[in-house]
């Protein structure tokens, strides 16, 4: 498809198999790779979530996680199946900030500061195709902002991982009710 992009949310090892493992990761991990597929066209931009030790969404600063994505941790790290895919200007970091709780990908940035919604509008990406972890809560709040900013967003549910499976279904509804095609 021309004019595409797949975003891959948060496919990081602290989601997978670390502190915050989700439900469903490895089939997630896997459907992605097929997707993709070997001859891919499009580009693949990652986004990850990358917490300084002291990040206010850890329980013991009173949030509501265990700490997770703690920066310079394997915990932070891209999963290795998609290591060939990964290009570093293609990576936006989100929840860098300690006072900040940051689900959504749209605002993370690159190394050279750039958003994710700037990168993917300097791309001229019309449809963003959007997988990851968890579903409730990054997916939907990316999905949600690309959405809002006019791109055309494709969530694939089979390449989604999530905290619980009831949270899974009801973010599914209500994104399908939104407006975001689900393939
Ligand atoms: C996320 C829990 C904590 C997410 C991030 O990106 O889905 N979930 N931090
Ligand atoms: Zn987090």
């Amino acid at each position: 498809m021309k004019n595409s992009a797949l975003v891959v949310v948060d496919m990081i090892y602290d989601f997978i198999d670390g502190s915050l493992a989700c439900l469903w990761a490895d089939k997630a991990i896997a459907n992605t790779v097929q997707y993709i597929g070997e001859e891919h066209a499009f580009p693949i931009l990652f986004v990850r979530d990358h917490h300084p030790a002291n990040h206010c969404s850890f329980v013991e600063q009173g949030g509501p996680w265990p700490p997770h994505c703690v920066q310079g941790t394997r915990g932070a790290e891209v999963h290795k199946d998609f290591s060939r895919f990964v290009e570093e200007e293609l990576c936006f970091y989100k929840g860098e900030n300690p006072a900040l709780e940051q689900y959504s990908g749209f605002e993370g940035k690159n190394e050279a500061g750039q958003t994710l919604g700037e990168v993917l509008s300097l791309l001229e990406v019309e449809n963003v195709v959007l997988c990851g972890i968890a579903t409730e809560y990054c997916v939907r709040n990316t999905a949600e902002d690309l959405l809002k900013a006019g791109f055309k967003v494709t969530v694939l549910k089979d390449c989604l991982a999530c905290v619980e499976e009831k949270g899974h279904y009801e973010a599914l509804d209500a994104m399908k009710a939104e407006g975001i095609r689900l393939a």
